[in-house]
């Protein structure tokens, strides 16, 4: 898969996203991040992208030409395709799991960065297809927000995590929570590593970390339990769990 960031600040983008899981896929080839930076595509001497709004107010706005010129420019290079253009601002819509898993699947995904004010109304009816936030709180810019995206989209992307089934049993799979883990020692200042889990018993291991799972959405995420996928066992521990609580 094809990353296209359009960002005034390339070297941020490509520099982060060249590290850790990320940084192996693009060399294993599995994914590229190609920031491309709207400033080379300013139609003035002064390499000048903003300019003040029409009707007055605080800030600069982001001219919709040079935005314009850079993306005509991503598609020439992609064999004149037109994929889908995600501009990341907190009017967006909420980006989530489901929305990763998605977008893993296109080829091509165009992700526009603003910065000062905004950008000018006209390009972004002219070219964005997806308005997406990473949450209710307002960041300078768009460029963290794209590589949250880049990251969560990358690790569904097939040979990224190597493991095929690691991203399969995770938190919010199921829209459960995932189970604790536990690693050695044993014993760390004092406390056991769960019995069951020391026992080679591989059906109550399952069972007892399908547990943990109902126990932690339950306590921190209930909302996520009316959409999970739960079987009438689920349900009965549940119930079980949550009538404990009351008593306690
Ligand atoms: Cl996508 N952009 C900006 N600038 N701020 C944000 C955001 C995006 N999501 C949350 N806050």
């Amino acid at each position: 898969m094809n990353f296209h960031v359009m960002t005034l600040f390339p070297e941020m983008i490509e520099r982060a996203m060249g590290e850790s899981i990320t940084g192996r896929a693009i060399k294993a080839g599995h994914i590229s991040v190609n920031a491309v930076n709207i400033r080379d595509f300013a139609n003035n001497k002064h390499n000048r992208v903003d300019d003040y709004p029409y009707g007055g107010g605080a800030g600069m706005v982001m001219q919709a030409e040079p935005v314009y010129q850079c993306y005509e420019s991503i598609c020439r290079s992609i064999g004149n395709s037109r994929p889908r253009v995600v501009f990341m601002t907190p009017q967006g819509r909420t980006f989530n799991q489901q929305m990763a898993e998605e977008l893993s699947r296109e080829e091509d995904l165009i992700l526009l960065c603003g910065h000062y004010e905004g950008i000018d109304e006209r390009v972004l009816n002219r070219i964005v297809t997806d308005n997406v936030s990473i949450g209710d709180y307002v960041l300078t810019g768009g460029e963290l927000p794209a590589m949250v995206m880049i990251d969560a989209i990358s690790r569904k992307v097939s040979g990224v995590l190597g493991n095929d089934d690691s991203s399969e049993i995770e938190t919010f799979y199921d829209n459960l929570l995932e189970y604790p883990q536990y690693t050695r020692p044993e014993v760390f200042d004092g406390e056991r590593v769960p019995d069951v889990l020391m026992s080679g018993h591989h059906a109550n291991i399952d069972k007892w970390r399908r547990e943990k799972s109902l126990e932690r959405t339950y306590d921190f995420r209930p909302d996520l339990l009316e959409n999970a996928n739960l079987t009438d066992k689920d349900l009965a521990y549940l119930e079980k769990y949550a009538r404990s609580k009351e008593n306690n």
